[in-house]
């Protein structure tokens, strides 16, 4: 491979191709979409204007997205769609994406909470200071009932931008010619006190089409979840008299994916096994499986194995139908409740599955409060994606005063939704498919 590139960087060829390429009046900061200027469709939006949230990147992508309050999962994020340059329209991806759940047991069984649905989480939507959004603009959000504010509006939606470092790197074949862009992101966040904590609820979408969901811990450790000298817990403070109570936060999302417009998404489950070298002069293999997911399944992570939701009907201009891949982040996962024990689930879609626990609306007699009793043998349809990530916390001196943010949470990333690298500079769009033999 490396002696390959060496010898690529040597050969004369694609040096005439960036020449051509200056040529046409193109630059590296000129993305595809500026090469081939189109007129731009017009957006349709399914919310007022105060529901809005749209951001172009300043390095092309353009993210665009509805959001509204819910009294339970607080901030909803609807129709989020990306477009990347080069693309002439929105990628419709997600028709919701929620929380749908933060459950906290505590590890003596003798405190258990549903945050969301028996513990006001969106109701705590909390003000944020100005500080707090650096860069960008606090939205009002309406929230009956809110304690802190007198009509009822809590300016606590924040949109801002972010840079995250490399968003590529490519050793070009011109001597000194080095392609590299700074990825940028959009975060959309807010903070909802329950007790003690305060949960930040963050979505980051970046120019690449990633988009990565966090849930962060912050504010105190409740002051009433503490055995002192029984045993139990961590001590915190001078000596041991306080022991903060060890206990698990178990954040479930809820992803209504629609990508192209449509909800009848497939799900693929992938595995990779690696098998000992068969001869002396071999490697190990490594063989790639992929299984139709055609019915209702709870699933664990496992060692190479990831998952896809795979759109009914776009594909990208390779001709590969476009999907999105779940890479689920670190977890501890809590196996004391049936809805805990497995990483994710996929559901076939009803209105009235809303929270992975403790559900609150009403889906007839015997039909289970819980995520893991939705999973009975229906064939997906329209697939409703449940992920659970926990994070069993054993507090520490650090965690006072205030506690500094746990982070929790994972990521779905294009997988063939553009035929390309969507940021690829316009020197590079040609090369598109096996690289060329230099
Ligand atoms: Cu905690």
């Amino acid at each position: 491979m490396r002696v390959n590139r060496i010898s690529r960087a040597r050969s004369g060829a694609a040096v005439g191709l960036t020449a051509t390429a200056l040529a046409a009046g193109l630059t590296t900061a000129a993305g595809p979409a500026t090469a081939q200027p189109k007129a731009a469709p017009a957006v349709t939006w399914d919310c007022s204007e105060a529901y809005r949230i749209e951001q172009k990147l300043s390095t092309g992508t353009t993210w665009r997205m509805c959001w509204h309050h819910e009294a339970e999962a607080g901030i909803v994020l609807d129709d989020i769609s990306y477009q990347p340059p080069g693309e002439a329209a929105p990628i419709k991806v997600l028709s919701t994406a929620k929380l749908g759940q933060i459950h906290v047991p505590y590890d003596d069984g003798k405190a258990e909470y549903d945050d969301l649905t028996s513990y006001g989480f969106g109701q705590g939507q909390v003000p944020l200071k100005a500080d707090e959004c650096p860069g960008g603009t606090i939205k009002t959000v309406k929230v009956p009932g809110t304690v802190f504010s007198n009509n009822g509006e809590v300016n606590g939606l924040c949109t801002t931008t972010r840079s995250r470092g490399h968003a590529y790197r490519l050793q070009g074949d011109t001597a000194g010619k080095v392609y590299q862009e700074q990825g940028k992101d959009l975060l959309v966040y807010g903070v909802n006190q329950v007790g003690w904590y305060e949960y930040m609820t963050e979505w980051r979408f970046q120019d690449d089409g990633t988009i990565t969901m966090n849930v962060g811990a912050t504010g105190m450790l409740s002051p009433f979840d503490y055995d002192a000298g029984d045993g139990r817990g961590w001590p915190i403070g001078n000596g041991s008299a306080a022991k903060a109570t060890s206990h698990s936060h178990n954040v479930f999302w809820r992803l209504n994916f629609s990508l192209d417009g449509s909800s009848k998404n497939r799900i693929e489950q992938y595995d990779s096994v690696v098998s000992p070298p068969a001869g002396a002069n071999q490697g190990p293999t490594n063989k790639t499986t992929r299984t139709k997911v055609t019915k209702e399944l709870a699933a664990n992570a496992k060692n190479m194995r990831w998952w896809r939701v795979v759109s009914a009907t776009g594909k990208n201009k390779d001709g590969h139908a476009r999907s999105y891949e779940i890479v689920p982040g670190p977890t501890q996962k809590y196996p004391g409740r049936a809805f805990t024990k497995s990483d994710i689930y996929f559901t076939e879609y009803k209105k009235c599955e809303q929270f992975a626990s403790n559900n609150l609306r009403n889906c007839g007699a015997g039909a289970g409060k819980s995520v893991d009793k939705w999973v009975n043998g229906q064939t997906l349809t329209h697939p409703i994606t449940w992920v659970n990530v926990g994070f069993h916390h054993i507090a520490r001196d650090e965690d006072q005063q205030p506690m500094p943010v746990h982070w929790q949470g994972f990521s779905i990333a294009p997988r063939d939704v553009t035929a390309m690298n969507p940021l690829t500079p316009a020197e590079l769009a040609d090369q598109n498919g096996r690289p060329r033999n230099p």
